[in-house]
């Protein structure tokens, strides 16, 4: 198998709000100036770019007890998702360009719209499944999982604006893998609902072949499921991509990240990717470039780049004559 897509979508999906710091509203625009688009022609795929998702954040969004913007993230989400499902009905594939996490809360909401049977993998320092009572920080894109997954449902308190935001997958559809800064309440919720979290220590102990084996395995028994890949560039070591508004160290390796997707992409069953929390507005301007390019390498390999190389199709060795 190739597991090379030939048609997808790009959404860019600038949002901000969902953290502190100005600069994720960037993030696709870099992407792209930084020829990610072209990338993906280059090696075989048919690119539509369905722009960027028209935030427009509206005054006053007075916070709701400390959780902050609510009304925007809540307006924006759903038009991310109303995107999300109509690239994903036309091309097949989506690829979600953010953007700070929050941005999953609508790529999740528009993707489960066309498959809910989908599996989620989210490749992430943090767990972001605080709900707006355990947070601490009142910042959604530490938050987005609790808002998709029906058990958490009880446990979140109805804000100004969320109505139509409600939760679409099970928790038994998540699996984590990268995670070095679980929030305590966070990893009461995983305990308590035996979730699917992998974190550094894990792949230092097993390897991360064995890590993708089992996350794999505990959200895709089967192997049918369409996958939906949630990318925190922070999962990486900040080495890598240290322009992102909450680094921590020990980090996933670039060959740790190449072998996900490549391994990822040989699956065949990639339906949906979201890059989140490239801000270009933090570090110097190496520190942007090395984030950007770091960036687009690993999508390329969940789109078909492979490090062993790729031999043409139709052009044979040129003899010497
Ligand atoms: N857990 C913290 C919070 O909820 C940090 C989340 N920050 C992230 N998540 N970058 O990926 O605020
Ligand atoms: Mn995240
Ligand atoms: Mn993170
Ligand atoms: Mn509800």
């Amino acid at each position: 198998k190739m597991g090379t897509w030939k048609k997808l979508g790009v959404v860019g999906v600038p949002v901000s709000k969902g953290q502190r710091r100005d600069g994720t509203d960037k993030g696709p625009k870099f992407l792209r100036d930084g020829g990610l688009l072209e990338r993906l022609k280059k090696i075989g795929c048919e690119v539509k770019d369905y722009g960027d998702v028209d935030f427009g954040y509206i005054d006053n969004d007075m916070p709701h007890e400390h959780v902050k913007n609510p009304r925007n993230i809540a307006r924006g989400s759903l038009k991310t998702a109303d995107q999300v499902e109509r690239c994903l009905r036309t091309e097949g594939h989506c690829l979600a360009i953010g953007g700070d996490h929050s941005m999953a809360i609508g790529t999740i909401i528009g993707h489960a719209r066309v498959h809910p049977d989908m599996a989620v993998l989210w490749i992430d320092a943090h767990a972001d499944i605080n709900t707006p009572l355990t947070s601490d920080s009142g910042n959604i894109h530490g938050m987005p999982l609790s808002f998709v997954a029906h058990e958490l449902d009880p446990y979140v308190p109805h804000m100004p604006g969320w109505d139509e935001v409600q939760p679409c997958i099970g928790l038994d559809q998540i699996a984590w893998i990268g995670l070095r800064d679980v929030d305590p309440l966070e990893r009461k919720i995983i305990d308590k609902f035996d979730m699917n979290a992998f974190s550094m220590h894990d792949i230092d102990l097993h390897g991360i072949k064995n890590i993708l084996d089992m996350a794999l395995k505990a959200v895709d028994p089967e192997g049918v499921r369409p996958i939906h890949v949630s990318f925190d560039v922070d999962a990486l070591d900040p080495v890598h991509t240290p322009s992102t508004g909450t680094p921590v160290s020990g980090g996933l390796s670039v060959r740790e990240m190449c072998y996900i997707a490549e391994e990822l992409a040989l699956t065949g069953r990639l339906a949906m990717i979201d890059v989140a929390e490239v801000n270009p507005a933090l570090g110097d301007s190496k520190d942007v470039d090395v984030t950007v390019r770091t960036t687009i390498d690993v999508i390329a390999r969940f789109y078909g780049q492979r490090r062993q190389g790729i031999a043409p199709t139709g052009t044979d060795i040129p003899q010497a004559t």
